[in-house]
């Protein structure tokens, strides 16, 4: 059966799509799209028409799963191009998500009326895309040259009322009354007719274009999709419609059949499937999650709080002593106020936030909290006795989670009589931003503590991964080969700016060592502060403590622009000398295979050792925990990309260089030699 019908209202025919769930712009529609057309154009008595979708939300976009399969007619550009030839006036009824493929067939469309949730907007360029049924030459039509480049290289969508402001909707109507309204504002344009966007003026300065490429260069970086978009909108200032359609036509295929929009489809699904959890039970029932508690009001438990609060859900936030936990929550204030003065927040929005906290002193205040996430210093014995307390003090049926970052959940677990409760749930620093929880199964956590979990993940506008036990769990597990090979490195002759380089220029935020200044190089150097075995112990003998103290790898001015430190060389170039090594030129793709090949073959590990459901879980890991480029689609994909044989050969070239601890995956080894892939 078709998901388009057809009904009439009078002289309006209304074109109705139901192909849930958001109403994708597949073959079927498509095909149906085009016969409702042809219907109205053929009917004397239909004066015009009306195009909307059942279901949660007016067409999302084109059907990214046909997406490198053949193509089925008619194509969706000459289906856009229909809707506009028809010679009665068409009006859009927008609801839910107007999005990318979706939004060109409004644009299409002569006229639109949206509710005022609706919201519009050309995501493609998220997907390495561009608007390729003739969004980018629409819509500078339609809404403006400034908004129109802002919309197709950002992705980002805009509401209603926006939209409206900028003419790319003509009427606001009632939210319960879509259909209706739509109808009485398609009667009304009868005597109006069709009024084509390819006609329409170009409006606004193309000088625009310009400023926002300069402005948004350095988030663009590395992207191939944002300048084509960005070229679009500009080709569509200067040149006929149907000559920008050419253009836009050509750019599309350009991207469509290149690796970056690969890689970023790959991640669309690979986020979504990360939610999917293998072996649970059918309709497993979940826990009802009304109170978290959150034990330690430092940088972790606050961030870890405020993805609660935010969502609505009130906390009670337990630290050891009164002026650390009136420090922790002061923190958390002046958080949400800067994003109140940054606009993402109301004064009230704060308050409610605020309001829903309880600082305590006194773990027993935990009593009637649902979930209870522990954040306090990361040691097997500190968590253990906090565990024993917790058991004591928890409700029946409340979850137990620890945001440990590497150590050994069952073990915790089994500091309480309910294992089965128990779980990680391992947040990404600042926790309040970091899109990624890993969470941690333990060999006893029961079904239901983890789909609660996964299914709260969502709540707080997480993306979650399931991971299994092991030392630093997905993440952390795969970032120790590379820090280990980064330091080995030093010693035989590459730097660490050279190091960083080569990472930053590969995609990544910052390299191996900006990251250790970032994050602290001292992390684990107080235990035993006077052991110098390695140039970190060193940097940290000397205060070289990362940022917070001004150098560590490099040196730091007020702005924090590093430099390198020659007094960093020198140590780097005492402990070459004493550990005998050669110092030698490195070339940039020696640093690629010695740090980069090994966090495959840790990948592989980890899928070898069911430590990971998936390899898209991985590179969901390291796209939203570390910031590894969407546009190469994680480490997994990226390995596929430039073969499992090539990335075999380079580890077994360094194979001396990594030492004796170093474990080839053989499931890496064994789809290289089957030709196969990880993704
Ligand atoms: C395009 O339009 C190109 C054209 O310009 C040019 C053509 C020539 N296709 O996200 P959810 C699935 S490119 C196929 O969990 P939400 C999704 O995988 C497209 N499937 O729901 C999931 O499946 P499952 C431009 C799609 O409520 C299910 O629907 N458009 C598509 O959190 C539910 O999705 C976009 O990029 C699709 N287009 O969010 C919009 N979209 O249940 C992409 C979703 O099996 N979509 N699915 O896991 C979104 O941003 C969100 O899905 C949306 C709903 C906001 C709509």
């Amino acid at each position: 059966m078709s998901p388009i019908t057809t009904e009439r209202q009078g002289d309006v025919l209304v074109i109705v799509s139901n192909n849930p769930p958001v109403n994708a712009l597949g073959a079927a529609v498509r095909q149906g799209l085009a016969a409702g057309i042809e219907e109205a154009a053929g009917d004397d008595s239909i004066k015009a028409v009306v195009i909307r979708c059942e279901g949660r939300t007016f067409f999302a976009g084109a059907d990214i799963t046909e997406f490198g399969k053949p193509p089925v007619e008619p194509m969706l550009p000459a289906v856009v191009d229909m809707i506009e030839a028809c010679p009665k006036p068409v009006v859009a009824a927008i609801h839910g998500t107007a999005l990318g493929g979706g939004l060109e067939v409004a644009l299409g469309c002569h006229y639109r009326v949206a509710v005022p949730s609706a919201q519009l907007g050309v995501p493609e360029v998220k997907l390495g895309l561009l608007p390729g049924a003739g969004g980018t030459q629409r819509l500078p039509r339609v809404a403006g040259i400034e908004a129109a480049v802002e919309m197709c290289a950002t992705g980002n969508p805009i509401k209603a009322a926006r939209a409206h402001e900028l003419g790319l909707v003509d009427a606001i109507v009632d939210e319960g009354n879509l259909a209706e309204a739509a109808i009485a504002f398609a009667r009304d344009a009868i005597s109006k007719g069709p009024r084509k966007a390819r006609d329409l003026p170009i409006k606004g300065d193309p000088a625009a274009i310009e400023a926002f490429a300069q402005a948004n260069a350095r988030k663009f970086r590395g992207f191939d999709a944002p300048a084509a978009n960005i070229a679009c909108v500009e080709a569509a200032t200067r040149l006929p419609f149907d000559e920008g359609i050419a253009f836009e036509r050509e750019q599309f295929m350009k991207l469509i059949f290149g690796v970056q929009s690969a890689a970023q489809r790959h991640i669309f699904f690979a986020e979504r499937k990360a939610s999917k959890i293998d072996g649970l039970p059918e309709g497993t029932a979940l826990r009802p999650i009304d109170k978290v508690g959150v034990i330690g009001a430092g940088t972790m438990g606050g961030g870890i709080s405020m993805n609660f609060l935010s969502a609505g859900i009130p906390v009670t936030i337990v630290e050891m002593a009164q002026d650390a936990l009136d420090r922790g929550t002061g923190v958390m204030r002046r958080n949400y106020e800067s994003s109140a003065a940054k606009g993402r927040m109301t004064a009230e929005q704060v308050e409610a936030a605020m309001g829903a906290l309880t600082p305590t002193l006194s773990l027993e205040d935990l009593a009637d909290c649902d979930l209870i996430i522990e954040a306090v210093y990361e040691s097997m014995d500190v968590k253990k006795e906090v565990f024993g307390k917790l058991d004591r003090i928890a409700k029946p049926g409340a979850i137990l989670a620890s945001n440990t970052s590497y150590l050994n959940v069952d073990e915790i677990a089994a500091s309480t009589s309910r294992p089965g409760d128990v779980l990680g749930m391992h947040f990404f620093s600042p926790a309040n931003v970091m899109k990624l929880l890993e969470v941690v199964r333990g060999a006893k956590t029961a079904p239901d503590t983890l789909a609660t979990v996964m299914d709260l993940a969502k709540k707080i506008r997480k993306v979650a991964v399931v991971a299994g036990v092991c030392d630093g769990f997905i993440g952390n597990r795969m970032l120790k080969p590379r820090q280990i090979e980064a330091m080995k490195l030093l010693m035989e002759g590459a730097t660490p700016q050279q190091i960083d380089k080569v990472h930053v220029e590969f995609g990544m935020p910052m390299g191996p060592f900006q990251m250790s200044d970032l994050a602290g190089v001292d992390i684990g150097w107080h235990r035993d502060p006077n052991r110098i075995e390695n140039v970190r112990d060193a940097l940290c003998a000397v205060g070289r403590w990362g940022q917070k103290t001004g150098k560590g790898f490099y040196d730091y001015d007020e702005k924090r622009n590093p430099t390198p430190s020659p007094e960093v060389q020198g140590i780097i170039d005492d402990f070459s000398a004493k550990s005998g090594a050669t110092r030698r030129e490195i070339s940039n793709e020696e640093i690629v295979e010695r740090t980069l090949y090994p966090m495959v073959n840790e990948g592989a590990l980890i899928l070898e050792e069911g430590m990971a459901q998936r390899a898209s879980d991985i590179d969901v890991v390291w796209i939203y925990g570390y910031g590894w480029p969407v546009y190469r689609g994680g480490p997994m994909f990226w390995a596929d990309t430039i073969g499992l044989k090539t990335v075999v050969e380079g580890l077994e070239k360094h194979r001396d260089a990594f030492g004796r601890d170093f474990r080839m995956s053989s499931l890496l080894t064994d789809k290289a030699a089957k030709g196969e892939r990880f993704t």
